[in-house]
């Protein structure tokens, strides 16, 4: 069934295109930037909030997790970033005023574009069963309403408690606690369709589900491999590093079926060079691979420095660290012996030589970092192929010593911080104990429900409330249509939000709107102003706090909800201190400290600039707390996605004018879009021999292994140079496509970077976005 593309918006969607760029920032960057924080907050609130991004005391940039160096910059922040915090910032608001004049069925019909350009929530609103809009309701109401419905389940199992990972320390580790009390570890997250497979992969070969990297290792690093990942767009502040790291002699490997513009030249705006010369280019080698044949390539690679070694290259392979600290090397190297030419190149789509290359390259560096996101976690053997990435790493001695170790670079702001507090469906029995030893109720013990099996329970009507901390979990999630209807079979969906999106108009028989702060806000309570933690990327936790006046007078912060909501739906069983949880959120952290290692005084050290670093087994003292107490050489089948005839790979991935499903605008600079988002990417063989022209419309239907189909239309040619035999297009548009039991092996993330589609000429749109 194809999918109808939501009509009625002002906006057109009429793509134009021209040649893709051959570098990133620079000049054009720093005027979009500030063209975009104008718009939406005009010149004297840009100017005072920009300043205050990502230093000392000011806020934590709500864009991605990219750490912040020691002495920040006077101007940390990037075009992405100055974006992101616009969005928040904006002057503009949705009032109830705004609901009256907008009844549910109409905002449903409009694109998530339009519905993010609104403004800021400023009222809690709910839409009654029945009911054409949201009206206004007290905070009061409001949370009765969420205790009634909660207890009115057969089971705290009916619950779902979701979280986006822009969510505090402070507000993450309350929430967890309010689901665990009220007694489900249905806590499913943003990283079940993000990281997930690095965590599950990182945590069976090292020990702990996180990078091993700081800073100074990507300065210190001979070779960094970036494996997909698009920092140019994602994290651009990342780019920095990386120049600084060439300035130091490293080399750079880019592997990824596009050539990115911020992978291939990096302008610094904050050096002359940058601004108004050449800037520096960053890749040496671009491997451009196959989508999902990175677990070939890193297996070959293997194979050939072992050989080496064998050869008599003693250097090859780190034999002592092999030896002292790893489990599993023969079976790997056994397995890894067997890998074969002929089905490399049929993965990678790479040519010998290259491959050739890069193991000189490898053999030529002593210190080595692997950077990777999405190109390498949204696949169905993603475990596996994080798993050789490690492999690769550990066989000579990569990990555990300055300038080399895994770098799984993080979306959400911070994600890895909320993983830390407790939002996890997967709780250890050691975090549980000590949330029973700290706040004495015995916590449930069973495994909850990730992302893909909370829409499967939404569907079959096993779960009956849906609440979410933050994100905009129908846009975001795979199978749109599937996870839409799942929705509506809900009793009552809760959105904790700063910005109207698709998820307050998919809802189900009752649903909430709960408008909250942002990071750039004052947040005061009845001991004062407070702020908050984040950790990044690296486990750097460090402080926020924002200095805005709140968006609207009725906002309460995150913390404040979840508490007040507890206290609602607990009532008299809690012995939990949430009112004085509300008031000082240093009590917050006060029990983190008691309950999760690393935290240990954490007031005090959090509060020195640049905050604290997490301790980190492998990373500090080549420790690894796996099931061996070694780090884990593992082995699996080589698998790659295969594309029968006439069919081509397909990825969904971001343009450089959104976040996530938040889009800023129609462009994708880099990759010389502009005006539209509803294109597709092909190399121009592959669309000439499917009979595409340059400009052509073609409808995307994905194919799936049951025999069911699903179409997302309309969509413009754009003969670009990827990889033979892949495309690309944005998310969430394409989310459509994604079926819901296309996921990863054992991280059960959905598939997004790997679709088997055929194009079918279609007749040019005249739609909008
Ligand atoms: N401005 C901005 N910043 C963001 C976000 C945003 O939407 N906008 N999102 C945040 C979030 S939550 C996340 S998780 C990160 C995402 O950061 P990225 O992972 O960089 O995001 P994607 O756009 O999904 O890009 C995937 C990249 O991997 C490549 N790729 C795809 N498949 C493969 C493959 O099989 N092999 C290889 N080697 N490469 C492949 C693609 O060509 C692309 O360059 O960014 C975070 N930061
Ligand atoms: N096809 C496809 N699907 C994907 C991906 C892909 O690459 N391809 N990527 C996946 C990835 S990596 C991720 S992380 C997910 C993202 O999934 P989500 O995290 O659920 O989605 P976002 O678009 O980041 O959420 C945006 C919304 O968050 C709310 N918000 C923003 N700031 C705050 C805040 O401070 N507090 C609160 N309470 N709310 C706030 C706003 O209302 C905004 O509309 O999507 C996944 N889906
Ligand atoms: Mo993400």
């Amino acid at each position: 069934m194809p999918a109808k593309p939501p009509a009625g918006d002002p906006v057109q969607d009429a793509p134009t295109v021209g040649e893709p760029k051959h570098s990133a920032v620079g000049l054009p960057a720093i005027g979009q930037a500030l063209r975009t924080a104008q718009r939406q907050m005009g010149v004297r609130r840009t100017a005072l909030t920009l300043l205050r991004v990502n230093q000392h005391g000011g806020f934590d940039c709500p864009g991605c997790a990219w750490p912040e160096p020691d002495k920040p910059h006077a101007a940390e922040f990037c075009e992405n970033g100055a974006k992101a915090v616009a969005e928040e910032a904006t002057v503009r608001r949705v009032t109830p005023e705004f609901f009256a004049a907008h009844p549910v069925a109409e905002l449903a019909e409009r694109s998530g574009y339009w519905l993010g350009q609104q403004g800021r929530l400023t009222h809690p609103m709910y839409l009654a069963e029945g009911a054409d809009g949201y009206r206004p309701i007290s905070w009061d109401q409001a949370f009765d309403l969420v205790a009634e419905e909660l207890r009115a389940l057969g089971t705290p199992d009916e619950a779902v408690f979701y979280t986006s990972g822009r969510t505090s320390n402070e507000a993450a580790f309350l929430y967890q606690l309010f689901a665990r009390e009220f007694g489900t570890n249905n806590l499913p997250d943003c990283s079940n369709m993000c990281h997930e497979s690095s965590g599950f992969a990182l945590t069976e070969t090292l020990g702990v589900g996180k990078g091993s990297v700081s800073l100074e290792d990507l300065h210190r690093a001979d070779l960094i491999i970036v494996a997909g990942q698009n920092p140019g767009t994602n994290h651009p502040r990342m780019l920095s590093a990386l120049e600084k790291a060439k300035a130091g002699g490293a080399r750079i490997v880019t592997v990824n079926p596009l050539p990115e513009a911020g992978l291939e030249r990096f302008r610094n705006p904050q050096t002359p060079r940058g601004l108004a010369g050449p800037g520096t280019a960053l890749t040496d080698l671009f491997l451009q691979i196959r989508l999902g044949g990175d677990q070939a390539l890193f297996r070959m690679l293997n194979k050939l420095i072992l050989a080496r070694h064998a050869d008599g290259d003693a250097a090859a392979i780190d034999t002592a660290f092999i030896d002292e600290h790893t489990h599993g090397f023969e079976a790997f190297a056994k397995e890894a012996d067997e890998a074969d030419w002929a089905e490399t190149l049929r993965a990678t789509g790479l040519d010998r030589a290259d491959i050739e290359r890069a193991l000189e390259l490898v053999l030529d560096s002593r210190s080595i970092v692997v950077c990777w996101a999405m190109g390498l976690t949204q696949h169905k053997h993603s475990v596996p192929t994080i798993r050789e990435v490690v492999n690769f790493l550990l066989l000579r001695g990569n990990v555990g010593r300055p300038g080399a170790g895994v770098c799984p670079v993080r979306g959400h702001s911070n994600v890895q911080g909320d993983r830390t507090m407790g939002i996890v469906e997967r709780p250890t029995p050691t975090f549980l104990a000590a949330i029973e030893r700290e706040f004495g109720f015995t916590p449930p013990a069973a495994h909850g429900l990730d992302v893909v099996d909370s829409i499967r329970a939404l569907r079959d009507g096993r779960v009956r409330v849906f609440f979410a901390m933050g994100g905009n979990f129908v846009a975001a999630s795979p199978d749109t249509q599937v996870t839409e209807d799942a929705m509506r079979r809900a009793r009552l969906t809760v959105h904790v939000s700063t910005k109207l999106n698709r998820s307050h108009c998919v809802t189900g028989a009752r649903a909430l709107i709960l408008p909250t702060l942002g990071r750039t806000e004052r947040d005061t309570q009845a001991a004062g102003d407070q702020f908050v933690t984040v950790e990044d990327s690296m486990g750097i936790v460090h402080t926020s706090r924002g200095r805005l006046r709140p968006a609207g007078d009725a906002l309460l912060s995150e913390p404040a909800i979840v508490c007040r909501l507890a206290r609602r739906v607990l009532g008299e069983r809690s012995a939990t201190p949430w009112e004085e949880f509300e008031a000082d959120y240093r009590l917050i952290r006060d029990r983190v400290s008691r309950v999760i290692p690393g935290f240990e005084d954490f007031e005090a050290r959090v509060a020195r600039p640049g905050g604290f670093a997490l301790p980190h087994g492998p990373r500090d003292e080549r420790r690894f707390p796996t099931a061996t107490g070694r780090a884990n050489f593992t082995t699996a089948p080589v698998e790659h996605p295969v594309a029968p005839e006439g069919r081509l790979l397909l990825q969904t991935l971001r343009s450089h004018d959104q976040y996530n499903t938040t889009i800023y605008g129609l462009d994708d600079r880099y990759r010389g879009i502009a005006k539209g988002r509803r294109v597709v990417l092909v190399h121009p063989e592959d669309a000439t021999a499917l009979g595409l022209a340059d400009g052509d419309y073609a409808d995307l239907t994905s194919e799936w292994t049951d025999g069911t189909e699903r179409t997302a239309p309309g969509f413009r040619v754009v003969h670009y140079p990827t990889a033979r035999g892949c495309a690309a297009a944005y998310y969430p548009e394409t989310n459509v496509l994604v079926p819901l039991d296309s996921t990863a092996d054992v991280s059960n993330t959905p598939t997004s970077k790997s679709l088997v589609v055929r194009l079918t000429p279609a007749a040019r749109r005249t739609g909008t976005t």
